[in-house]
């Protein structure tokens, strides 16, 4: 049995006083019969460490370098989110393999390093509209997740995968319990041909999963919970989601 995952994606949101606002919201709502995790902007990382240390809420980040250490201007790595005690870090977010170019090859590496350093990624797949509707949803998906399996060989199984389709992504579209689920179903055939293990890895939705739509999207067989952008800045809407599961 799969335990229910919630994560929340901050991406690009998030002031000191929004945080702890937000952070104290969640651990007053404790317990939650889901595992919970926040995806922070890289500079609230160690705040939000001191505020959820000792809970059973998990951070982690939303990126992190394909590389250990070096002159790469900018970059945070694996290592340095570990030091944060980081539980995850999100690679290949769709956003992020469009507006900074990052490739299936890259995302793998990325994945790569995050598992070398004890930090979970949770690597993202998804097709865009276009793709979508040229028949070509499957094929997208099992490439950028074939890049990652192939790359990361036997650790492959100790990865989150969280299947996003673009054209859902904080359109207020979401995939019908239905289209996610079918997807879901090839993702993990195609995981446990690769690991033998794939009853025992989660794979988020993520794409305007909101508190009234959470619930049926996770009763669906091969949905372990969700990836959540808008909803998980607002405490309740976050709570609510989590209380879905
Ligand atoms: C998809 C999701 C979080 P939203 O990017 O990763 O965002 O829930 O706003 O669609």
């Amino acid at each position: 049995m799969r335990r229910t995952l919630v994560v929340g994606n901050w991406k690009m949101h998030g002031s000191r006083p929004a945080n702890a606002e937000l952070l104290a919201g969640l651990l007053a709502a404790r317990p939650y019969t889901a595992d919970v995790a926040v995806c922070v902007p890289a500079v609230f990382l160690t705040e939000t460490a001191a505020t959820l240390a000792g809970s059973d809420i998990r951070w982690g980040a939303q990126d992190v370098s394909a590389h250990e250490q070096g002159a790469y201007t900018g970059e945070i790595s694996a290592g340095m989110l570990h030091e944060c005690g980081c539980r995850y870090a999100i690679v290949g977010h769709s956003e992020r393999r469009a507006y900074h170019a990052e490739s299936d090859a890259l995302v793998a590496q990325k994945a790569q390093a995050a598992l070398a350093r004890g930090v979970t990624p949770i690597v993202c797949v998804g097709e865009t509209l276009a793709e979508r509707e040229a028949g070509q949803t499957e094929v997208v998906v099992k490439r950028q997740l074939s890049a990652v399996i192939h790359q990361l060989a036997h650790c492959a199984a100790e990865m989150v995968v969280a299947y996003e389709p673009v054209w859902a992504i904080g359109t207020g579209r979401t995939a019908s319990p239905e289209q996610a689920q079918a997807v879901h179903a090839v993702l993990r055939a195609q995981l446990q041909a690769a690991t033998g293990r794939a009853d025992t890895m989660k794979i988020l939705y993520g794409g305007s999963v909101k508190p009234d739509n959470a619930a049926t999207l996770f009763a669906q067989p091969d949905i372990d919970g969700g990836l959540i952008g808008g909803a998980a800045l607002k405490a309740a809407d976050f709570i609510a989601i989590c209380r879905a599961a």
